[in-house]
């Protein structure tokens, strides 16, 4: 068959909200696409543990310590889904960590802001991984199949996550003026780096007029940044607090909240690694890395020799 045709077939399925899956055939560019988001989705879990593992020693309990060595641990695990969907792909864990390590791939901006106070876990629980389930939610419908389905677990932990961040921030609310005082500030610090999150503007946007097509995106980075702002504008109030931004304000037309001008010069210099905390992030990943190998190695000679085992007692068997 042409392979016209075959694209036809495939843009036919999109369009009939048929599931791609790892088999089917697809344009290359699709396949670049998704290992190159899917990968980068996983390298953001990964490297997402970071600022949140550096305060397990120092949660100011042992209820909160639980729930964040649980949520770290469900990060790993959106990771390890995520690489998976990724290989199926025809990529190999080892490129695609190669390709973090050398700054080939990009992961979220995000994760390269300091924590600098107990109230910085909050506001990650509420206003980033609150961006993440806006984000994340559409992907459950994702046309690729592996993905999509990968993703209903992550978006299921993802809300748990976002609830528990909120709690956090609204008992320290309701405490000592400091206490207040640490939840503004935080919300002052991580508010414009999460609604970076989206991405670019639309109009700056390189890859959604494919990814709209393909049905991988399903909504703009515009769209779903309106729909998180409109969200946080009105759950900020609960906690008494306000949002960074003078030109935050109820637009009775559009019926959402219009909001200031995004510092795009700073998003742009985090993603191309100038971001307070980019070198460290890499540096503790390929540390990281380094002195697993010893482990990997082990696992790889522990599972050839139970392979080995299979083939001895089937032997055995015939
Ligand atoms: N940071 O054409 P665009 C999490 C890049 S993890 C860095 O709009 P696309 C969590 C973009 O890659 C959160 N780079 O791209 C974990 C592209 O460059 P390349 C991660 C960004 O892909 C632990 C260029 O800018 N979530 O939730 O159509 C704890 C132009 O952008 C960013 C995901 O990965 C950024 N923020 O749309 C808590 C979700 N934004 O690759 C939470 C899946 C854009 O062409 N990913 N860039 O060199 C997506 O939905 C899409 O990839 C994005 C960007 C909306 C992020």
């Amino acid at each position: 068959m042409a392979v016209q045709n075959f694209e036809q077939i495939f843009q036919q399925k999109i369009d009939d909200d048929i599931r791609i899956e790892p088999k089917d055939w697809m344009p290359e560019k699709y396949r670049q696409t998704l290992i190159r988001q899917i990968s980068q989705h996983a390298h953001s879990e990964i490297v997402g543990m970071l600022p949140e593992g550096s305060w397990i020693s120092r949660a100011p309990s042992l209820k909160r310590k639980q729930i964040l060595v649980a949520k770290v641990q469900d990060e790993a695990g959106h990771g390890l889904y995520l690489y998976s969907a990724a290989e199926t792909l025809g990529i190999s864990r080892d490129e695609m960590i190669e390709q973090l390590h050398s700054g080939k791939a990009k992961y979220s901006s995000i994760f390269n802001y300091p924590t600098i106070t107990w109230a910085d876990m909050g506001a990650i629980g509420w206003l980033v991984d609150g961006a993440a389930i806006m984000n994340q939610v559409p992907l459950c419908r994702a046309s690729y199949g592996p993905y999509s389905r990968a993703m209903i677990r992550v978006c299921k932990e993802e809300s748990f996550h976002q609830r528990q961040g909120f709690e956090a921030l609204l008992v320290l609310s309701k405490g000592t003026a400091e206490q207040k005082a640490m939840v503004q500030d935080a919300i002052d610090r991580w508010w414009w780096p999460s609604i970076m999150m989206f991405g670019p503007h639309d109009a700056e946007s390189s890859n959604s007029e494919s990814s709209m097509k393909w049905k991988i995106k399903r909504f703009s980075n515009d769209e779903l940044r309106q729909r998180f702002v409109d969200m946080i504008a009105e759950q900020v109030k609960l906690l008494g607090m306000t949002l960074p931004d003078p030109d935050l304000k109820w637009n009775e037309d559009t019926k959402h909240y219009d909001f200031g001008k995004i510092n795009w010069e700073e998003f742009w210099n985090v993603v191309s690694g100038n971001g307070p905390c980019n070198k460290q992030r890499l540096d503790t990943r390929k540390k990281a890395w380094e002195e697993g190998v010893w482990v990997r190695e082990a696992a790889a000679a522990h599972a050839e020799k139970r392979k080995q085992r299979v083939v001895v007692k089937e032997g055995i068997a015939a």
